[in-house]
């Protein structure tokens, strides 16, 4: 009985990863002044699967830690801080933009340069995982 339910549970964790079609859109960052070592990861992440998804955690590459922040008013005071998980329905997509949603990188090893690419994953329940490259802009947004 116990082997049964256990199999059961593993087909469904199975089945839900093969059934979600995410696509990470456009991510991109802008380039981090000399001497700091964060940086904010913007993109937009969409749910063609038949499924929810939601938007757990993330990964970059070379990072110390990465966390999903939102803005938040705090009595007429904009702050930021870690929010989530994030639901997002089939056939939405959830836009983390300037001013809104985004992905936190602190602790980068190297800095990342215009032009460059920066490695990231974004994990959603169910063991859904999806990757890609943030795109890294110059100030004037080249
Ligand atoms: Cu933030």
């Amino acid at each position: 009985m116990r082997r049964t339910s256990a199999f059961i549970a593993l087909f469904l964790l199975v089945s839900r990863a093969l059934a979600a079609d995410v696509s990470i859109e456009s991510p991109w960052l802008l380039e981090p002044p000399p001497g700091q070592t964060g940086a904010a990861i913007y993109l937009g992440v969409r749910n063609a699967g038949s499924a929810e998804l939601v938007l757990r955690s993330a990964t970059v590459e070379g990072a110390a830690s990465a966390e999903i922040h939102g803005h938040m008013m705090h009595g007429d005071m904009m702050h930021m801080g870690p929010a989530g998980p994030l639901p997002i329905a089939p056939g939405a997509a959830l836009l983390l933009a300037p001013g809104g949603y985004h992905l936190m990188v602190s602790g980068l090893g190297a800095r990342p340069v215009t032009g460059g690419r920066l490695p990231f994953c974004l994990e959603f329940e169910g063991g859904v995982r999806a990757c890609s490259e943030a795109l890294v802009k110059g100030v004037a947004g080249k």
